[in-house]
């Protein structure tokens, strides 16, 4: 951190010591696992520079926007459109869920057998270490799972100003339906929180910086087909966690400012790992910040992740939304064509998702999927068995694994994942 902000986190509710605790081991993390890579990218600095603030001068930042009359909404899901919080005047964060805090206080509230996603959201709320959470003035939840539907209705009791949003699970006339009338009622929701109408020019216009931010996380995507690799799988995993809380513009040209110098890297056949490296694809459940333990594994052990199908990676930021509409109801109805592609497996059936696997398969040439589960996460695991089945019937080697955010099975992961890397050779 560049400044003291204790202030600033008393201020807000934490519990200094925990919060401390919890920045040293991120802060030790981080250094062991990014800093220590070779071959970075020089744009990485900028990732490094958000890591070493992400609780410091980015909180700051919310709490300057806060004093200057704008609203802060944090939410746990893809499913909460950016762009209809930005058109009503007040600025989206993502809650990050990727680690284990206060597990014993969570498990007085949630079965020991909750997805350790769920578990971390609440850990962070009972530890008093999330700035985000509480600098938030909504907090949005979903129906998705039904780990999540269940577990907001104990969150209501912890935080204040808890909206759940109801959200369809198959896609039909019906379901569309239900994702627009709750899209409207969210919107409606938005203008009483900010007291500011959505209007054709404001929708627009946020329609356009979230297309732009997620235009530049594409662009970096699509240059991970290269190889050698210009880019290793945990740095762009990085720049997609980072996606969801940093200010869009800035974000937005960072990553655009890396991607120049990716294909600099790409025309010299420069790369993070030597030509030919195994390449992976990780499919499955999202990793949320500071979750970086399935990469750090993979390109340990002599491989290279290449894409990421996951929440946190192309389900969730590919698909740009039309911003030719020129009222309100259009632009909702575009934003509702663009959410409703998004092929969580909390949906069923859920054919495209298993389409959309193959596919990034294909454009990042890679050379096997590691199916990544949480357990007891039930829409991702039962997924991974078809999904499994449907690739090797085509020939495509893919691992399975379930895990959670302990560090106690990365011995056993180590060995099978090095195993998986070997038939890949
Ligand atoms: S759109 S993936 S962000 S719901 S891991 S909590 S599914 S039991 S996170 Fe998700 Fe939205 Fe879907 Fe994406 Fe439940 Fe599974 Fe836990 Fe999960």
């Amino acid at each position: 951190m560049t400044e003291d902000y204790r202030e600033m986190w008393t201020h807000l509710g934490l519990d200094l010591d925990a919060h401390d605790a919890l920045l040293g081991v991120l802060g030790g993390a981080y250094q062991d696992i990014f800093l220590s890579q070779k071959n970075r990218p020089e744009g990485m600095k900028y990732f490094d520079f958000v890591m070493s603030e992400v609780h410091g001068l980015r909180i700051k930042e919310l709490l300057d926007e806060k004093k200057a009359g704008r609203k802060i909404v944090g939410s746990y899901c893809v499913f909460v459109p950016e762009e209809i919080v930005l058109a009503a005047g007040a600025t989206l964060v993502g809650l990050c869920s990727g680690a284990d805090f206060a597990t014993p206080e969570v498990e007085k509230l949630l079965p020991r057998n909750t997805c350790a996603l769920i578990k971390s959201s609440f850990g962070f709320k009972l530890g008093k270490v999330c700035p985000y959470l509480e600098s938030a003035d909504m907090i949005v939840g979903e129906n998705t799972c039904d780990g999540k539907k269940k577990a907001y209705e104990s969150l209501g009791h912890l935080v204040k100003n808890l909206y759940v949003m109801d959200l369809p699970q198959v896609k039909s006339d019906q379901g569309r339906a239900l994702l627009k009338s709750e899209y409207q009622r969210f919107r409606t929701a938005m203008e009483a929180l900010t007291g500011a109408a959505v209007t054709s020019e404001s929708l627009k216009q946020a329609i356009q910086t979230v297309n732009a931010k997620r235009a530049a996380i594409h662009r970096l995507s699509i240059l991970r087909k290269a190889d050698p690799a210009p880019i290793s799988g945990l740095d762009a995993l990085l720049a997609n966690q980072v996606f969801f809380y940093d200010n869009p513009a800035r974000f937005t040209d960072s990553v655009n400012q890396i991607c120049d110098e990716l294909e600099k890297r790409i025309a010299e056949k420069k790369g993070v790992f030597p030509a030919g490296t195994p390449r992976i694809l990780v499919s499955g459940c999202p990793q949320a910040v500071p979750n970086w333990k399935l990469p750090f594994i993979v390109e340990t052990s002599g491989a290279v992740i290449v894409g990421e199908e996951s929440c946190v990676g192309e389900r969730g930021a590919r698909n740009l939304t039309d911003a030719s509409g020129e009222t309100v109801d259009e632009m909702m109805d575009a934003i509702v064509d663009r959410y409703y592609q998004v092929d969580c497996a909390i949906f069923t059936p859920n054919p495209q998702r298993l389409e959309h696997i193959q596919e990034m398969v294909a454009t990042y040439r890679a050379d096997g999927v590691i199916h990544y589960g949480l357990q007891f996460c039930q829409p991702y695991l039962m997924e991974s068995f078809p999904i499994e089945k449907a690739l090797e019937e085509k020939k495509i080697p893919t691992l399975r694994i379930e895990t959670d955010y302990s560090m106690e099975d990365v011995g056993q992961l180590k060995t099978r994942i090095e195993a998986f890397i070997e038939q890949l050779r």
